[in-house]
This record gives structure tokens, C-alpha cells and sequence, in this order.
């Protein structure tokens, strides 16, 4: 499914392997100790190859992490893109602990990043919906609007936003939260 925005500007959802789409910047869904993981981080990890970790490492030695809502750069290794937003989603505890200010704030941040690296295409995953627990149908319309805000203003680099869904499932859910019936 594709939505289109002025000047040419195009929000997509696919279903499939994040790993396997070209890009120029894949967020990756990590955790705040940069540590790797499970789910798209293991997955992202395994395809990129071990160069990551040793940026991650290194910034992970800096900083001590990344905090929840934020991202931090590394190069993609064997990706097909240049640059991994390796980006942290919140824990989702019932809803009422600032759950979707903090997803928001994850997409805000990874697009920033791509403006400031002036990158044309960005992939996401559903962010925090595998083992972080959020409901996809309540943290899909979060992560639509924060890419919908982008792409609508004017003189952003970012042209083309795609969602990456694992299983049908969740491209059904992205799919009703983008068209609502
Ligand atoms: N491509 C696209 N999406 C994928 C892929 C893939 N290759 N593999 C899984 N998904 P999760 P979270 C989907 O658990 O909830 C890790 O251990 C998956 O089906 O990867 O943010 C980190 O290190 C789901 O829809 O991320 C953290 O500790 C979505 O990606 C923690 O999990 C997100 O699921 C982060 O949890």
C-alpha cells in the first residue's frame, strides 16, 4: 500500500524482511544498552555483520547507551543501505506511562537523522510491537503520524518513508490505521 504527498513524496508499507530492502537509512528496534538482541535487532545484526557491534561498541563506551525515544547512528555493514538508526521504543506498560510520546519520539528522531545526513529513503519496523510488548493496532497510527508529519512539510529532504511489517498481521493493522474505514 502507497500514500502520496506533495511533491512526489511517498509513505509505503510492504511486508517482509527489513534486511533484505534497500534503503538509505534501516532503524533498526534496539534496546538502550545497544547490546543486541532478538527479533529485527538479531536479524539486523546477523545481515549487517560484526562491524556494527564495534561502532556500537564504541558509542556504547562514550555514552552508555541510548535512552528510550532516541536513536544513534552506525554504518550498515552489508545492508543494503549506508546508515542503521539503531533506535530505542518504549516497554509498553498498560498504555499510561508515556508509551506513545516515546514511539513518536523514536520515528521523530530517526527522521531528523536522515534530514541531517540528507537521505532520500528511510525503512522502519513496527517499533516496540514484538517483545516490548505494544499493541500493533494502537502503536501503528503513532508511528503513521510521526512519518505523515514528516513527509507533509515542506523542504525535507526524506521522499520516500517505508514500513517494513514482518507478517501480514501487522501490515493489516498499519494498513487500517493509514486508510481508516
Ligand atoms: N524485518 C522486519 N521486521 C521484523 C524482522 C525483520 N527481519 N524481524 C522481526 N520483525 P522486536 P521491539 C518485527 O521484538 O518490540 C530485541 O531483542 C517483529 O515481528 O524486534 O521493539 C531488542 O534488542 C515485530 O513486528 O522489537 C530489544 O531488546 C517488530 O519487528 C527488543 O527486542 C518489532 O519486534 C525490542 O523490542
Amino acid at each position: 500500500m502507497e500514500k502520496r504527498f506533495p511533491g512526489g513524496k511517498r509513505l509505503r508499507l510492504v511486508v517482509g524482511d527489513i534486511t533484505r530492502v534497500h534503503a538509505d537509512a534501516i532503524v533498526n528496534a534496539a534496546n538502550s544498552s545497544l547490546a543486541g538482541g532478538g527479533g529485527v535487532d538479531g536479524a539486523i545484526h546477523r545481515a549487517g555483520g560484526p562491524s556494527l557491534m564495534r561502532e556500537l561498541d564504541r558509542i556504547r563506551a562514550q555514552t552508555g547507551g541510548c535512552p528510550t525515544g532516541s536513536a544513534v547512528v552506525t554504518t550498515a555493514g552489508n545492508l543494503p543501505a549506508r546508515f542503521v538508526f539503531h533506535a530505542v521504543g518504549p516497554v509498553y506498560r498498560g498504555g499510561r506511562h508515556n508509551e506513545a510520546e516515546l514511539l513518536a519520539c523514536c520515528h521523530r528522531t530517526c527522521l531528523s537523522m536522515a534530514e541531517e545526513r540528507d537521505l532520500r529513503v528511510v525503512s522502519f519496523p513496527a517499533i516496540s510491537t514484538g517483545v516490548y510488548g505494544y499493541p500493533v493496532e494502537a502503536a501503528a497510527p503513532v508511528a503513521l503520524a510521526a512519518a505523515r508529519a514528516h513527509l507533509e512539510r515542506e523542504g525535507n529532504c526524506v521522499q520516500e518513508i517505508v514500513f517494513v511489517l514482518y507478517d501480514q498481521a501487522t501490515y493489516d493493522a498499519f494498513a487500517r490505521a493509514l486508510e481508516p474505514r
